[in-house]
């Protein structure tokens, strides 16, 4: 008999073990340690800090990617896109990247859109949320939200360069400058906005080893016709912290010369 129950209960773990493996075939085997790697576009993690796992998904339904959790849904709007021209537009499919928040145990959403475009590469749409059980709640947006005005002063001109200070990117340097679009345009504009072009790219690192990873975006810049500053992108780098992003810091990118001053 004792055999016989023996036997019993092998089968039943067996059996058990079978359907847990089988009963959700799409169940990722998500882990934190995915955070750092690329997007998804189903993941089951505990969002909220309650000790449940909450899954989210994302579809593309024509011009809308919607996004799932549990009963919660965001609806994102894609109108005016480059799905309306191409065919494959996409250079990385909408995805999902969970962020682990600083000093908390929630988690915030990132969807993800990288586009192809022929004329820089790629350009990213970026969405963050929070979810809770009354609702999924948009936090941040790269189209609306990711603005950073880059403020510049050019002063003294000579042997055709001239000073350059960026107070944001902690940059004070010379540039070569032609002389012709200094006399006609520069030296009137001497104070002026760096115009950010396109987010074209992101990554999620950690940036300033604190064991928390950050949103890190790049940003491609402009100064309009003539290009004279010594970077054509920036990186900003943003902690994921109280539900929200912050941003932490910015940075040059590409060739900046050494200061020569
Ligand atoms: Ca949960
Ligand atoms: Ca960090």
């Amino acid at each position: 008999m004792n055999g016989y129950i023996r036997v019993k209960s092998l089968l039943a773990i067996v059996i058990l073990l079978l359907y847990s493996s089988c009963s959700n075939p799409e169940a990722p085997d998500y882990n934190d340690e995915d955070n750092q790697g690329g997007g998804k576009s189903l993941v089951l993690a505990d969002l909220n800090g309650d000790k449940v796992n909450d899954q989210a998904s994302i579809t593309l339904e024509g011009q809308n990617i919607n996004l799932q959790v549990e009963v919660q849904r965001a609806v994102i709007k894609l109108e005016g896109s480059m799905l309306e021209q191409d065919t494959h537009p996409f250079y990385e499919e909408p995805s999902i990247h969970l962020l682990n928040e600083k000093d908390s145990n929630h988690k915030l959403i990132l969807v993800s859109v990288l586009w192809n475009t022929n004329k820089i590469g790629t350009k990213a749409d970026l969405w963050v949320f929070t979810y809770d059980e009354t609702g999924l709640v948009k936090v941040w947006d790269s189209n609306t939200d990711g603005r950073v005005e880059l403020a510049y002063t050019v002063s003294d001109y000579r042997d055709g360069e001239v000073s350059l200070e960026i107070p944001r990117l902690s940059l004070s340097t010379r540039v070569p400058i032609d002389e012709a679009y200094y006399e006609g345009y520069l030296s009137a504009h001497s104070e002026g906005i760096i115009e950010e072009t396109t987010t074209s790219m992101y990554e999620i690192r950690d940036f300033d080893n604190d064991n928390t990873p950050e949103l890190i975006i790049e940003k491609v810049v402009s100064t309009g016709a003539v290009e004279w500053l010594p970077f054509r992108r920036v990186l900003e780098v943003y902690q994921i912290a109280n539900d929200e992003l912050h941003l932490l810091k910015v940075i040059p990118r590409d060739n900046i010369p050494e200061q020569s001053q």
